[in-house]
């Protein structure tokens, strides 16, 4: 009989339920429940429906249990950077507002101009990104002052629905590091940087590592669902849970590709050095103590907004084949801001060829063409930057999630960097969640054992370089 163990996976655009079992050396997995997911405007403000994705949740543990895989335990992971505040209640304060809405905007520009960016990087690690949970809190603090000075809870997404499942309360590790508020040498919360930005230290709660056993599902769930579950953490940021995922941690490099494409390698040690704070690399904790030092490149967001816009339904498979046959030869830098939240996504990249002189994309085709190419230059530079700092160079990358099935991009990158390009699993972030409820339950002994069953149980795609005179051709 199966016995299986369920991984949430919620990402900006759709979530699902997956079961996971092993079976010897072997690891099996099933989708149950899958659903949309999107922010939407709520009084000004863009937000994620959090008690929707909480139904979605329940749904995922019934249907697992209806089709017969006998669910123990549970685990969620979600983007990071987004919270809740909760009142002396437990009642939210605040929606679970989305790192792309605009309340953050010109914050920290002013945190820079007040404590300059080395302070901040050298205790805390992580990249200078508009929308950490850091400046989200002096949003609200510069706007509404009372909900900060009532707020008792701090809850990251998967943390707040952790525990509606459960009625414990935590900050998991992973994804409090994405805050901007941890120190990365101490792996704790920075009280005296907390201090120092006029936030409270009481609403942070003790963090726990991917791994710990939170508690069993709450009475009154296990007798509406039917089931007894124990929630046991993931690395709840998704990006460490599919980096978890990854078997040869010390010889490639990795690129976990969704709405964003997270460039970077694992690493003992955060990097704090000025050159990484420049590149604008960050540090984010991961399972077992270890380091991800990556970069975010804009990624897949840029397509499926375009998808999103096009009169005519286009998968992003057709908009992948179209652009094969594309000549359209134009660039733009990915990774400006203009790309994070533009009101038109294709008026945008437009704009931002036309200031550039350069022709401008309008078939499907076109855009698609332009947005994957314009990745491969962005993901090529990102990876000198990694070669540069760490004085080494890596012969492969490892693409991951679910842009890793994008042949063409893949079969791009390859041409460009003259490195050999891995992709799959697509599924490694429900993977990764998986791996550590394996680990905590004992049915795995340990990352690297899980590593290599990852290994040996998905299939993973390798594209050679074809082009090597294309190679560090053009740039942006
Ligand atoms: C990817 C991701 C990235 C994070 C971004 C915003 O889904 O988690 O790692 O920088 O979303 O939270």
């Amino acid at each position: 009989m199966i016995k299986s163990r369920l991984a949430v996976d919620i990402g900006a655009s759709s979530g699902r339920v997956m079961a996971g079992w092993t079976t010897g050396h072997n690891l099996e997995l099933k989708e149950v429940h899958r659903f949309k997911n999107g922010a939407t405007l709520k009084e000004g403000h863009f937000c994620w429906d959090i008690d929707y994705l909480y139904e979605q949740i329940k749904r995922g543990i019934k249907a697992s249990v209806e089709q017969g895989l006998n669910p123990t335990s549970i685990g969620i992971n979600t983007w990071a950077v987004d919270f809740v505040l909760l009142d002396e209640h437990d009642h939210r304060l605040t929606e679970a507002v989305s790192y792309r809405d605009a309340r953050t905007d010109g914050i920290m520009e002013d945190v820079i101009d007040v404590y300059g960016k080395e302070v901040l990087y050298e205790r805390t690690g992580i990249a200078f990104q508009p929308f950490n949970t850091l400046y989200q809190l002096l949003a609200i603090k510069r706007r509404q002052p009372d909900i900060l000075e009532n707020a008792q809870t701090f809850l990251m997404v998967p943390d707040y629905l952790h525990f509606l499942l459960t009625g414990k309360k935590t900050n998991e590790y992973t994804n409090a590091t994405t805050t901007q508020l941890m120190n990365a040498f101490t792996k704790k919360w920075d009280e005296d940087l907390l201090t120092e930005m006029g936030l409270p230290t009481h609403i942070f709660q003790d963090t726990h590592l991917p791994g710990t056993k939170l508690s069993p599902l709450k009475a009154d769930l296990q007798r509406e669902l039917g089931v007894s579950l124990d929630v046991i953490l993931p690395a709840t940021h998704d990006t460490a849970s599919a980096i978890a995922a990854v078997p040869e941690w010390q010889t490639s490099l990795y690129i976990s590709s969704g709405t964003w494409s997270l460039i970077g390698i694992e690493n003992p040690f955060p990097i704090c050095i000025t050159k990484a704070m420049n590149d604008n690399f960050t540090n984010e904790g991961g399972v077992n103590y270890r380091f991800r030092f990556l970069k975010n490149i804009m990624g897949l967001w840029m397509i499926q907004e375009v998808q999103r816009l096009l009169p005519d339904e286009w998968s992003f498979a057709d908009l992948a084949k179209e652009s094969q046959t594309s000549t359209y030869s134009g660039k733009v830098d990915v990774d400006q801001r203009r790309f994070l939240k533009p009101d038109n996504m294709i008026d945008e990249i437009q704009s931002a060829c036309r200031e550039a002189e350069q022709e401008i994309p309008t078939s499907p085709g076109d855009l698609a063409k332009c947005i994957y190419e314009s990745l491969a230059v962005s993901y090529e530079k990102a990876i000198k930057q990694i070669e540069e700092t760490v004085e080494r160079t890596y012969e492969q990358i490892h693409i991951i999630g679910g842009g890793s099935q994008n042949a063409q991009l893949n079969q791009m990158l390859a041409d460009r960097t003259g490195k050999t390009v891995l992709a799959g699993p697509s599924e490694a972030t429900a993977v990764g969640n998986l791996l550590m409820q394996w680990i905590a339950a004992g049915e795995i002994v340990s990352l690297e054992e899980g590593r290599s069953m990852i290994k040996q149980s998905f299939q993973v795609e390798e594209y050679q370089p074809q082009r090597s005179e294309q190679r560090y051709a053009d740039k942006v």
